[in-house]
């Protein structure tokens, strides 16, 4: 496809290839609550993310996608994305944020970087460090991303353990603490 149409109000993007939707259910291995995302699993199993893409994978391709991430909390972790290192490291990405508000957390081993993202806002995510978005705000938080095509997703790695630091909820501001995974 040469040509989409992307709604930059609404953040829906037209004619995509490919949907993902992500509930609770999704992430039981993705939050350090372990008994907050099993119970929300269990009973509402609400959706915490979808994402619309147009994927053309394959070297030198690029793929985009829309991540509309609900707002909400886990314990007392935002809603988020379950994050990710790119399969094939040496390969970045590129956030342009459209509604909302939140952060994007990156990692590369033991160093941790954050940003804040509001409309408007572009984050380059470089070569080799993992990525997370976390909603922060109380209205859906959505961002078009771009990325090569052989890129992939490697979640195993942050499945296991996790991101070094937590987004957590302080009397209605973020902070980030130590991941307890991690000492
Ligand atoms: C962005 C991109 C996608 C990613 C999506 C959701 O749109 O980085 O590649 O799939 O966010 O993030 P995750 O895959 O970590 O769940
Ligand atoms: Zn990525």
């Amino acid at each position: 496809m040469l040509k989409n149409f992307l709604d930059l109000e609404k953040g829906i993007l037209k004619d995509y290839t490919t949907r993902v939707i992500r509930r609770a259910g999704d992430m039981v291995d993705f939050y350090e609550d372990r008994n907050a995302i099993m119970e929300l699993a269990r009973t509402e199993n609400p959706v915490i993310y979808e994402v619309y893409g147009v994927v053309n994978e394959g070297e030198g391709e690029l793929c985009y996608a829309v991540t509309i991430l609900h707002p909400g909390k886990v314990g007392r972790e935002y809603y988020m994305t379950k994050g990710h290192y790119h399969k094939k490291r040496d390969r970045g990405e590129i956030y342009i944020t459209l509604r909302g508000k939140g952060l994007i957390l990156m990692q590369k081993d033991e160093n941790v970087e954050w940003v804040e993202m509001k409309r408007g806002d572009v984050v380059y995510v470089p070569p080799h460090w993992a990525h997370r978005s976390i909603n922060t705000g109380t209205e859906d938080f959505v961002f078009l991303a771009i990325y090569p095509g052989d890129a992939g997703h490697d979640y195993d790695t942050i499945a296991t353990k996790g991101f070094k630091k937590l987004v957590v909820d302080n009397n209605g501001k973020y902070e980030l603490i130590d991941n307890p995974r991690w000492s």
